[in-house]
């Protein structure tokens, strides 16, 4: 299926690793250019020279921190105008409220939150120029349903959420597209890392499978590339109809309707 996304233009940020690099892989090969964006401008510019290479598209790479208001300048600045962004940055919390400290809420508020209000205030007007777009929020099944070890994060992606749905209603008349896709367990390098200090390197497998039991469903984590096919379909016109939503990909862990 040809997915009409040849030499559309897409910023991810996070782009650079996980599951916002299988995004940017997957628009690379349906023809995309691409904007990467990461903090480490070293690791960004090596996936851009290398998907570029592989796909013979235009890649850029942005070394930049969304979580500030200078950061998504520059990501504004550097992108210019495009068709798609997919706000992908961002990372898990632990913590509990009683303990947490209003520091560590307002990182996770601009990173997750701000971030996508930011580029939101700076792109929007250039894909107006180029007749639309389309723009993906991808939060969590978090967002929805709680881990109890991470209260900032569920809170901030439940906003995100919100945030969404909201900006879909404001642009629904410029042709663009406002999505959010919330997935499960992915195994991306942060899982890894995490079951590695956790259960050792002996029993680290060990522990993610018991994650995925606990999770239910289909009792395994996705591969990046399992959500990145949905949101490549989503930044396209064959989801020409498909605005103002959420939707799963969770491998069943979703507990509710
Ligand atoms: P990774 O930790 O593997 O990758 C995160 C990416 O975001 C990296 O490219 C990182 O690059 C970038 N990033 C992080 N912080 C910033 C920042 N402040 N400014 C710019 N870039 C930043 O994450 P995943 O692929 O696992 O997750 C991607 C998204 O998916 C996240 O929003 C996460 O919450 C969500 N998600 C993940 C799930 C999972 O199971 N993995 C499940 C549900 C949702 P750098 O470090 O160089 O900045
Ligand atoms: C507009 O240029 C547009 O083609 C949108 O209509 C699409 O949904 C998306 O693929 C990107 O850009």
């Amino acid at each position: 299926m040809d997915l009409g996304l040849k030499g559309k233009i897409a910023v991810i940020t996070g782009g650079t690793v996980g599951i916002g690099l299988a995004i940017a892989e997957g628009l690379a090969a349906e023809g995309c250019n691409l904007v990467l964006v990461g903090r480490d401008g070293a690791r960004a510019q090596a996936e851009a020279d290398r998907l570029a290479t592989e796909f013979g598209v235009r890649a850029i790479a942005v070394s930049a921190d969304v979580a500030t208001a200078a950061g998504c300048d520059a990501v504004i600045a550097a992108a210019g105008a495009v068709d798609i962004l997919v706000n992908n940055a961002g990372t898990g919390s632990n913590e509990t409220i009683q303990e947490a400290d209003d520091a560590k809420w307002q990182y996770y508020w601009d990173l997750h939150v701000m971030a996508a209000v930011r580029l939101a205030r700076g792109l929007v007007p250039g894909m107006k120029q180029r007749g639309g777009g389309a723009i993906i929020h991808n939060a969590s099944i978090c967002a929805v349903q709680p881990l109890w070890y991470e209260p900032i994060y569920n809170t901030t992606k439940a906003a995100l959420m919100m945030f969404s749905k909201t900006l879909a209603n404001e642009v629904v008349g410029d042709n663009i597209r406002v999505n959010t896709v919330n997935p499960g367990l992915v195994l991306t390098p942060d899982w890894i890392k995490t079951a590695r200090q956790i259960a050792g390197e002996d029993g680290y497998q060990a522990h993610l499978q018991a994650v995925a039991d606990e999770a239910g469903g289909m009792k395994r984590f996705a591969a990046p590339e399992e959500v990145a096919n949905f949101i490549v379909f989503l930044c396209s016109d064959k989801a020409s109809y498909s605005t103002g939503s959420t939707y799963f990909v969770d491998g069943g862990w979703l507990k509710t309707v």
